[in-house]
């Protein structure tokens, strides 16, 4: 299945020797980077590996347009077509994600956060989110973040008792404290290193108790939701905003939904002229293109392959003596605690080792980590792109053998060569076009 749409791409040579004929250095470093896709396994949680048809849609003549406003009242003549395209985007992501209203110009989930704040909150404003440190986004109040800089979040804990069966996870009734206390304005959830089921229901009753208005950040888990394989933020939440390019699997960019006319007005003038000028139009073609791969039969069965895939995994690395954070995963990711293998090993060294070894992730702190986010406890690991290229849970045993082996082995050269030499060979069975 996944690799139906990952077919030999044609156009991907055809483009790569285009640009060697005017710009060979430019051509080196664009195969380069393709060789190194094909030869390694993606187990960055936040990226997939696109189709030919999202691909070469953002290399389109869509690019030449200044397309200011939108549908129906731009800036700028000629946008006959642009129109037609963003309304097209727009209605896809309605219908996929089952609200009234969507924003398909953000450049990225930053922004698209960032034009929530811009349109909903004014500066000083309280907000509560969970800290970046516990999974949370820089976005969502990182104190170096114009979010944390320009507004006053308040951050919620998780269970912080490892003796509860609910260690590591939201704590629903601290969440309901926190923002009894700080009446903030926004309540946010949706986070970016958190491997289980987010109950936006309960959310939004605490929302309602403390008047703040719901905020779901869903850029991790979106195409989980747009496939029905994690429960819907809609109806609960007041606004939803995502990126497209993380389980979605679409071109890189953000999107800001609601079903509230009112709050759709005033994100929209936030966004632009608040926060943004052109829209990246060939982005927003790929959109159109990604949402309607979204709604075929065919992404439900991603979507639970993806999951499938990663509680496989966590359960290999369990078994060999990994500790998955809150016990595994409902999701796409997960988070290894690498302290229960070796108290001394960072997510840093991880990460680097297991990159020698052709198997690319990305260091992460777990809840509480005593680590700066440069050094790290954990690894974050996570199934889209490797599913998309047609894994299995099987092979998800084998990856995990990979992993054990080269963290046994501590860095040594000679064993990230030889894992190096399996996943190599072993990629070349899924080839990415
Ligand atoms: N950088 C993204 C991630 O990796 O989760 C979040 O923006």
């Amino acid at each position: 299945m996944a690799q139906d749409i990952h077919s030999h791409d044609e156009v991907a040579d055809a483009v790569s020797e285009l640009i060697r004929r005017t710009d060979p250095a430019a051509a080196d470093l664009l195969d380069a980077e393709r060789a190194r896709q094909q030869s390694t396994l993606e187990l960055i949680a936040s990226e997939n590996h696109v189709s030919p048809a999202v691909m070469h849609a953002m290399g389109t003549c869509l690019t030449n347009k200044y397309a200011e406003g939108y549908p129906g009242a731009r800036y700028y003549g000629g946008c006959e077509f642009h129109d037609k395209v963003e309304t097209l985007a727009q209605e896809r992501a309605k219908q996929l994600f089952g609200c009234g209203f969507a924003n398909v110009q953000p450049h990225s989930g930053a922004q698209a956060n960032a034009s929530v704040f811009l349109g909903l909150l004014s500066p000083g404003d309280t907000f509560a989110s969970l800290v970046l440190a516990d999974g949370g986004h820089l976005s969502h109040g990182l104190k170096v973040n114009m979010s944390g800089k320009w507004f006053n979040p308040v951050h919620y804990p998780l269970h912080y008792d490892a003796n509860s069966p609910e260690f590591e996870r939201i704590d629903y009734d601290a969440v309901r404290r926190v923002c009894l206390e700080h009446k903030p304005k926004l309540l946010m959830c949706g986070y970016s290193a958190y491997p289980r089921v987010i109950d936006f229901a309960k959310f939004r009753q605490i929302a309602d108790e403390c008047g703040a208005l719901l905020m779901a950040d869903i850029a991790h888990i979106a195409g989980l939701v747009a496939a029905g394989e994690h429960p819907s933020p809609f109806p609960h939440a007041h606004v939803v905003t995502t990126t497209t390019h993380k389980t979605l699997r679409g071109p890189r960019g953000g999107l800001i939904m609601t079903s509230d006319e009112e709050i759709s007005k005033k994100i929209n003038r936030a966004l632009f002229p608040g926060m943004q000028g052109g829209p990246l139009m060939h982005v927003i073609l790929s959109k159109v293109v990604a949402f309607g791969e979204a709604l075929k039969p065919e992404f439900k069965q991603y979507a639970k392959q993806v999951i499938a895939n990663a509680k496989s995994l966590a359960k290999a690395l369990t078994e060999r003596g990994f500790r998955i954070t809150t016990g595994g995963t409902d999701n796409h990711l997960m988070l290894v605690d690498l302290r229960t293998r070796d108290a001394e090993l960072t997510g840093a060294d991880a990460e680097q080792w297991l990159e020698r070894a052709g198997i690319i992730t990305n260091k992460n702190g777990v809840p509480q980590d005593p680590r700066p986010p440069k050094q790290t406890s954990g690894l974050r690991l996570g199934t889209p792109a490797v599913t998309t290229r047609g894994l299995s849970v099987d092979d998800m045993t084998r990856v995990a053998d990979w992993i054990d082996m080269t963290i046994e082995g501590g860095g040594d050269a000679g064993v990230c060569a030889q894992v190096r030499g399996e996943v190599e060979q072993f990629c070349e069975r899924y080839p990415l076009g």
